[in-house]
């Protein structure tokens, strides 16, 4: 393959660019991606895309929060833009497309259009959010909140898993504590957000398309919960005089599942982390923590589902002399995508692939959620393999990049002519 460099505008230099970044310097892990917001690949990562940004023709700057941002002007200076994004960073073992994908094909159009020396009305603003997942502190999507002015759950002192905290992190790299909130957008400043993103399911993978149109996005509750029992000696102490947490914790992870299991096709509740203290084969546990994430494509049955899950545990904690502590760490409502900018995406799929879209609702939770409390926002899917993410076998091919830059750049001309 010709160097990167050399590449036209096109899905090939996407995907390639997507590769390039999903290895050294790019990742804090030798073996596999793993890209916290402002760790050391993190840096490298934004130093590569303000690069690529640059080259297509848009002025450069890292926001506030840590956000890089590139602008393509419009026709009249200082015009709103056009927002298209997603996010840089990604989790531990972490696939090189979830998040960046859209990032680099936001690059892309850019540079599409700035080869033909094209101008809209509006801007073209790329963003390319530094914490959608939650990776590195427990709260989630704190750039994009900061960028929509929804920066409830954000606490500076919180820590990453090494105890460094937010405010440290975000000294460390070279921003002013006191000047987050510049990186909020101004009202006005952005007409819409459009997010291209991997499906991360099997649907258009099932059904053989390239690409799909999201009309929304669960709900999603992400707890942290504790269960305090007492340590002992695991030879000495009977079973009857046992507070153990773990056992607890496990009585109540089971719950997670049959409630889970038990609710609507739409419902998924699913444990991701369990840490039990103090770990030794010979010590009954005293403490654990684990997460819960509970999500449904509407916020009713999130909350349903949530309050049997709480329920449950406390009953289970009381039953067996444990204390319980429980904090909800990230809340997303259902989130309904633009009705007049899903049709654009709808009509710019069909001009590119010449079938009608297929429209499906996502699971996976996205900064197009926050950005809603903002503008109006659309999402574009792309299939990726087997529906595989949040793994390294995570893998998209080029002819569907290309379809999807195809239908971003035709979404723009149509955003030009029906907005
Ligand atoms: O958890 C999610 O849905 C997203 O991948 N952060
Ligand atoms: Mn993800
Ligand atoms: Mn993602």
């Amino acid at each position: 393959m010709q160097p990167i460099a050399a590449l036209p505008p096109s899905g090939q230099r996407v995907h390639a660019r997507c590769d390039l970044l999903g290895r050294a310097p790019y990742s804090d892990d030798a073996d596999g991606l793993f890209r916290p917001y402002l760790g050391a690949g993190y840096r490298a990562t934004l130093d590569r895309i303000a690069g690529w940004m640059s080259d297509a023709g848009m002025s450069v700057r890292v926001d506030a929060i840590g956000n890089v941002v590139g602008r393509y002007e419009g026709t009249a200076p200082d015009a709103p833009s056009l927002l298209i994004g997603s996010h840089v960073d990604s989790v531990r073992h972490g696939g090189r497309y979830d998040g960046m994908l859209g990032v680099i094909l936001g690059v892309e159009v850019v540079a599409a259009f700035a080869r033909e020396g094209r101008r809209f009305p509006f801007a073209l603003e790329v963003i390319g959010f530094g914490d959608e997942e939650g990776s590195r502190f427990p709260a989630a999507m704190l750039t994009s909140r900061t960028v929509a002015g929804v920066r409830d759950g954000f606490d500076l002192s919180m820590v990453d898993g090494e105890g460094i905290s937010l405010a440290e992190a975000l000294a460390e790299f070279g921003l002013d504590l006191a000047a987050i909130d510049e990186a909020r957008i101004a009202p006005g400043h952005v007409l819409a957000y459009v997010e291209a993103h991997i499906e991360q399911g099997p649907v258009l993978e099932a059904e053989d398309r390239a690409v799909g149109v999201v009309s929304a996005i669960a709900a999603q509750h992400r707890y942290h919960v504790t269960m305090q029992g007492m340590a002992g000696h695991a030879g000495t102490i009977s079973m009857p005089l046992r507070r153990d947490a773990l056992a607890a914790a496990a009585e109540a992870i089971g719950a997670v599942e049959r409630i889970g299991r038990a609710g609507p096709a739409d419902l998924v509740a699913t444990v991701g982390r369990l840490e039990v203290r103090p770990g030794a084969a010979n010590v009954v546990p005293g403490d654990v923590m684990f997460t819960i994430d509970v999500r449904a494509g509407t916020n009713a049955v999130r909350d349903a589902a949530a309050g049997e899950i709480l329920s449950e545990i406390r009953e289970i904690a009381a039953r067996r002399d444990i204390v319980p502590g429980i904090a909800l760490q990230q809340d997303l409502d259902a989130t309904p995508c633009d009705a007049h900018l899903t049709d654009l995406m709808e009509q710019a799929v069909t001009d590119v692939t010449g079938a009608p879209a297929r429209v499906l609702v996502s699971g996976a939770g996205h900064d197009a959620m926050v950005m809603a409390h903002l503008v109006p926002v659309s999402m574009l899917f792309i299939r990726c393999e087997k529906g595989i993410s949040h793994n390294p076998a995570e893998a998209v091919s080029t002819a569907d990049v290309e379809v999807a830059l195809r239908t971003l750049t035709d979404f723009v001309c149509l955003f030009e002519r029906r907005s």
